[in-house]
C-alpha cells in the first residue's frame, strides 16, 4: 500500500561520513528554511556515547553540507554544565518573530530537562534558560501567539499514565503553566506504548498539524513509528483529530538497523508554499532521512480516520 509519505530517492541524506569531525551518528534533526535556505541542527553521537549538536546547510532542502565545526556541545561552566553533563539531544527549531528558537534535551546526572536556547544567525546560540524540570523531553513550540500567549507541546514522563502529549501556555517562553494532557497513547494501537511531539506544529487552514512519534513494544524490542494530528487553530488544547493510522514506519534498513533499531524520529519538517511538507527523520539513531507528503493529504487523514485523543 502507497504511504502519504514519499521517500527521497537518495536517502539517507546526511550520515557520519559527510560530518568533518569524529562522530558515530547523525540523526533527529529539527530543520528550518532561513534566508531562503535549509538550516539544518542534528545530533550526533561521539565515541564516549554523549551526543552534541552539528550544523548543516542546503540550498534545496535535501543536499547538506556539514559545517566544519559543531554547534552546540555541553555547556562548561555554571548551571548549563550541570543539566547538560550528559549530552544535548534532538534540538527543533522555531522561527517566531523573527527570532530562531531551539529547545533541545539536556541530560545530566538529575535526568533529561528541556532547554530553550536562540540564534538570530545561526552562527552561535545564546542558552535563555531551562523551560521544564527533569523528566520531560520533546518541547516543539508553536510559530505564533495564541490568543495573547505562547504554546508549547511536550511529553512529560510518568510512572502513572502512559507517556503523553501535553499543552502549555506562557508569556515570556521562560516560564510555562496552565498546562493539560490532550493526546494518549492508545492502547494496543501502533503508538500504544508511548507518544511524543515532532516537528514544530505546523499552520493549516483547517488547524495546527502535529508530527508525533508512537513507539510500540514488540518481543524483538520498541518500534518507532511517525504519525500526524490536529489542533485547534483557536485553542489548541481541543483535538480535532489524531489520525488511526501511522504515516511512516521503519521499512529503509538504514531505518530498520542501526545505532538503535526500528526507528524513525521526527524533530523537524519544513512547509512548503505549495503545499508540500518536507518531512525529516533519523533512521535508527543512526541517518537522517527526508520525504515529502501533501499537507492536505495528512489533514485529511486526521480528520476522516480519528482513534481517540484521551481513550477512555
Ligand atoms: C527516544 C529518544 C530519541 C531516540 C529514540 C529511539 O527515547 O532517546 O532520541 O531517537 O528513543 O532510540
Amino acid at each position: 500500500m502507497k504511504y502519504l509519505v514519499e521517500r527521497y530517492l537518495n536517502n539517507p541524506i546526511l550520515t557520519k561520513d559527510d560530518v568533518p569531525y569524529p562522530v558515530e551518528t547523525v540523526h533527529n534533526a529539527g530543520v528550518v528554511k532561513y534566508k531562503g535556505r535549509y538550516i539544518m541542527l542534528f545530533r550526533s553521537h561521539l565515541r564516549n556515547g554523549r551526543s552534541i549538536i552539528g550544523i548543516a546547510e542546503s540550498g534545496d532542502g535535501f543536499r547538506f553540507t556539514v559545517r566544519p565545526e559543531p554547534f552546540m556541545t555541553p555547556y562548561k561552566e555554571g548551571v548549563f554544565a550541570a543539566y547538560e553533563e550528559f549530552g544535548v539531544e534532538d534540538p527543533r527549531i522555531c522561527n517566531l518573530e523573527g527570532a530562531y528558537l531551539i529547545t533541545y534535551s539536556a541530560y545530566s546526572r538529575y535526568g533529561v530537562r528541556i532547554c530553550l536556547a536562540e540564534t538570530g544567525d545561526f552562527k552561535s546560540a545564546v542558552r535563555l534558560g531551562f523551560i521544564t524540570q527533569a523528566d520531560h523531553r520533546n518541547v516543539v513550540i508553536f510559530p505564533e501567539k495564541i490568543n495573547g500567549r505562547y504554546a508549547r507541546l511536550d511529553r512529560p514522563h510518568t510512572e502513572h499514565m502512559p507517556w503523553s502529549i501535553w499543552i502549555s501556555y506562557s508569556l515570556d517562553l521562560l516560564h510555562w503553566g496552565d498546562s493539560r494532557v490532550i493526546v494518549r497513547p492508545e492502547p494496543y494501537h501502533w503508538d500504544g506504548m508511548k507518544i511524543g511531539p515532532g516537528a514544530t506544529p505546523i499552520k493549516t487552514d483547517k488547524g495546527w498539524l502535529v508530527i508525533y512519534h508512537g513507539v510500540f513494544e514488540t518481543m524483538g524490542g520498541a518500534v518507532y513509528r511517525l504519525g500526524v494530528a490536529l489542533l485547534d487553530l483557536c485553542d489548541p488544547s481541543r483535538v480535532l483529530g489524531v489520525a488511526d493510522d501511522w504515516i511512516l514506519q521503519p521499512e529503509d534498513p538504514w531505518e530498520v538497523t542501526g545505532y538503535v533499531q526500528n526507528v524513525v524520529f521526527c524533530c523537524g519538517a519544513v512547509p512548503e508554499e505549495d503545499g508540500i511538507i518536507k518531512i525529516y527523520w533519523g533512521g535508527a539513531d543512526t541517518v537522517m532521512c527526508a520525504g515529502t507528503a501533501k499537507i492536505s493529504d495528512l489533514v485529511d487523514l486526521c480528520l476522516n480516520k480519528p482513534r481517540p485523543a484521551l481513550g477512555i
